[in-house]
């Protein structure tokens, strides 16, 4: 039987597992990325291993998200990331290079390459052709100490792509109508491979915007085919060397096609507060906007920037609209300055902020109170912007320029078209904004600088055979990252800082979270479906296991907090009937026996108020020995 891109890549680096779907297997990682709100974490763990130098081909860390320094915090963070990896041996990204997903695929991607980072968006790097997947940053610190990465063999979804985008369609589009065809849950479990004629009508960054926001799918990974058109990427971004050709065999087999005609696209958005909550622009054109963000690692590439620049070249923006424009990288940055476009974006005035993550995560930019926000971005979720009751809509940089030109969500289509974004032959090479790592005696005797911002790791516990907890909150279906660890400009300083962070939990479901579980000493959770969707931050599960939380039962789980749960040493377990969800109430107190031998049978039963409810477990043998152990940390040491 033929191959899928994706398995090519996978039996190409398969150490451990057979590439059944469902099944655990492990694959040799070639390059890791970290970035600084998971990194100082991932660089811990790191050190705590032991090892002097990172095993993977190349590991880059990049500053892009903490770059608001209101205090010592963040910079301390900074300077511990750059002096740990000048010591063991990982290239290092300074703050205003760039957003790393768009520095990576510029700088440093290759196809047919397996490539893990501590962020969800690392599959932007499937637009090059490369096995890109987002992980926890315990993952990534195992991958770069020369450990495998485990994931359940993904099925592969295909999508067909035919026709051609019409003027002011955008790739944005594409990727919002896959949204909506498949939904936030709808790629679980899955690597969506993009094929068809439509494919090489798409540039590198157009295909790095789809399989950046693939995240929202939950898919583990997104994937293009590495042709002529990567070919031309790399070669004018100075590697042609690092391309390799890359395609599905004609008889490989898919558990899922979608088909989507480009030429029948219209411009889309994804409203509050989902990003699969999509509707047409068209639809939307009452609405009044309040402010209007370009940027991100979905959509800050070059190509986007200069349709922008064009789109606003000798206009004027509309008084009551407030316009962000973060481009992606210092290479994007400085051919925006060459050509003329940034003036031409200055002069319509909108602020331009640095290379980096910025309003995305809620650094700085939050809307007003109840503001419209139209977003380039890949997240919408409630409160992310930092304004809890702002209105978030993710659209094209075409639509986001409509609105902030007319005051109003516009169909772009209406306006003048603009002309079609040409690649240049060559991009501008100026990596002065990475260091490289320290090498021989030099490395050996350098100092690794931790500032007292970073606290050590929470103490992690081997799973009790008895688990006696009090329900601390039940949630409903959707719960993402961003609800159990907020971020944003007042939480983030704390990602090195556990014990403070823990303090924010859930902050914006339920305020009272963090105190009363702390208070509880012993608490469980209470979920619905796609429970921890989003974000691959492990703060999402140290800051619970930091509060006493042992287990956590829901409908179903995103893949990337549940294995960062298993990491750090806390149970997720399922409902068997998911009717059952209702018989537990927040308050609770349940009790789980001998959870031990459960774990060879994959089921555990939960007593609450003299009822039975039966909850399996979806987890590799690695994982119970994990969790036995005390999560990945002392598994990996007592190994
Ligand atoms: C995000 O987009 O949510 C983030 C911030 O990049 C996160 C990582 C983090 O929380 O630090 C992600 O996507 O994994
Ligand atoms: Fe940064 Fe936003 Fe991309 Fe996350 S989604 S890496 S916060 S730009």
């Amino acid at each position: 039987m033929g191959k899928t891109i994706a398995e090519k890549i996978i039996s190409a680096h398969l150490v451990s597992g057979e590439m059944i779907t469902g099944e655990e297997i492990g694959i040799r990682i070639d390059q890791t990325l970290t970035q600084d709100a998971t990194g100082t974490m991932a660089y811990l763990e790191f050190e705590s291993m032991g090892i002097p130098r990172v095993k993977t081909e190349k590991s880059v860390a990049y500053i892009d998200h903490n770059t608001l320094q209101s205090g010592f915090e963040n910079a301390d963070d900074h300077r511990y990331i750059q002096s740990v990896c000048a010591k063991h041996g990982v290239y290092f990204s300074r703050p205003g290079n760039g957003i790393c997903h768009q520095v990576h695929y510029e700088r440093f991607g290759k196809p047919g390459k397996t490539l893990i980072g501590s962020d969800s968006h690392t599959p932007t790097g499937g637009g090059i052709g490369m096995l890109a997947i987002g992980a926890g940053g315990m993952d990534v610190a195992v991958a770069m100490g020369g450990g495998a990465y485990y994931i359940p063999m993904p099925r592969m979804i295909r999508v067909n792509l035919t026709g051609e985008l019409r003027p002011n369609v955008s790739a944005k589009d594409i990727i919002l109508e896959v949204l909506r065809i498949l939904s936030v849950k709808g790629g679980v479990g899955a690597i969506v491979e993009y094929a068809g004629p439509g494919v090489k009508t798409l540039t590198v960054p157009q295909r790095c915007t789809i399989t950046n926001m693939g995240a929202e799918l939950g898919a583990t990974s997104s994937i293009f085919p590495s042709d002529e058109m990567t070919k031309a990427f790399l070669k004018a971004e100075g590697r042609e060397e690092d391309w390799t050709e890359l395609s599905s065999d004609a008889d490989a087999e898919y558990a899922q096609e979608i088909d989507i005609n480009l030429s029948e696209l219209v411009p889309l958005a994804a409203c509050p507060h989902s990003p699969d909550n999509i509707k047409k622009v068209a639809d939307l054109e009452e609405i009044k906007v309040d402010q209007v963000c370009i940027g991100s690692c979905t959509n800050s590439s070059l190509s986007d920037m200069l349709t922008v620049a064009a789109m606003l070249k000798g206009r004027k923006i509309d008084d009551s609209v407030s316009l962000s424009i973060s481009p992606g990288s210092r290479q994007v940055f400085s051919m925006l300055a060459e050509c003329g476009a940034l003036t031409d974006m200055i002069d319509a005035g909108a602020r331009v902020l640095e290379c980096a993550c910025g309003p995305c995560i809620g650094m700085g930019f939050s809307p007003n109170s109840a503001g419209v926000s139209l977003r380039t971005f890949n997240r919408n979720f409630l409160g992310r912007s930092g304004t809890k009751d702002g209105q978030v809509y993710l659209v094209s940089p075409e639509t986001a320029v409509a609105a902030a030109l007319t005051g109003y969500i516009t169909d772009p289509m209406v306006l003048e078209d603009v002309e079609p974004y040409a690649m240049p032959e060559s991009f501008r090479i100026n990596d002065s904004g990475i260091i490289a790592p320290l090498e021989g005696d030099e490395a050996a005797e350098a100092e690794v600088l931790k500032g007292p911002n970073i606290k050590p790791f929470p103490e992690t516990h081997p799973l009790e055979d008895n688990i006696s907890a009090e329900v601390i909150l039940k949630v409903e279906d959707n719960i993402t990252t961003d609800h159990i660890m907020p971020a944003g400009a007042k939480v983030l300083p704390y990602r090195s800082n556990v014990p403070k962070i823990s303090e924010f939990c859930f902050e914006v479901v339920d305020p009272t979270f963090s105190a009363r579980a702390k208070a509880a000493g012993s608490g469980i959770i209470v979920g619905g479906s796609n429970y921890g969707q989003g974000s691959s931050r492990e703060h999402a599960a140290l800051a619970p296991l930091y509060l006493g939380i042992r287990a956590v039962v829901a409908k179903s789980f995103a893949r990337i907090h549940a294995a960062n749960l298993v990491n750090a040493g806390i149970l997720p377990l399922i409902f068997e009937n998911p009717d059952d969800y209702e018989k537990i109430q927040q308050g609770s107190k349940v009790e789980m026996k001998n959870v031990h031998s459960g774990l060879k049978e994959d089921k555990v039963i939960l007593m609450v108020d003299g009822e039975e409810i039966s909850l399996r477990m979806e987890l590799a043998e690695r994982q119970k020995a994990m969790l036995l152990a005390g999560g990945l940390l002392k598994y990996t040491a007592a190994q």
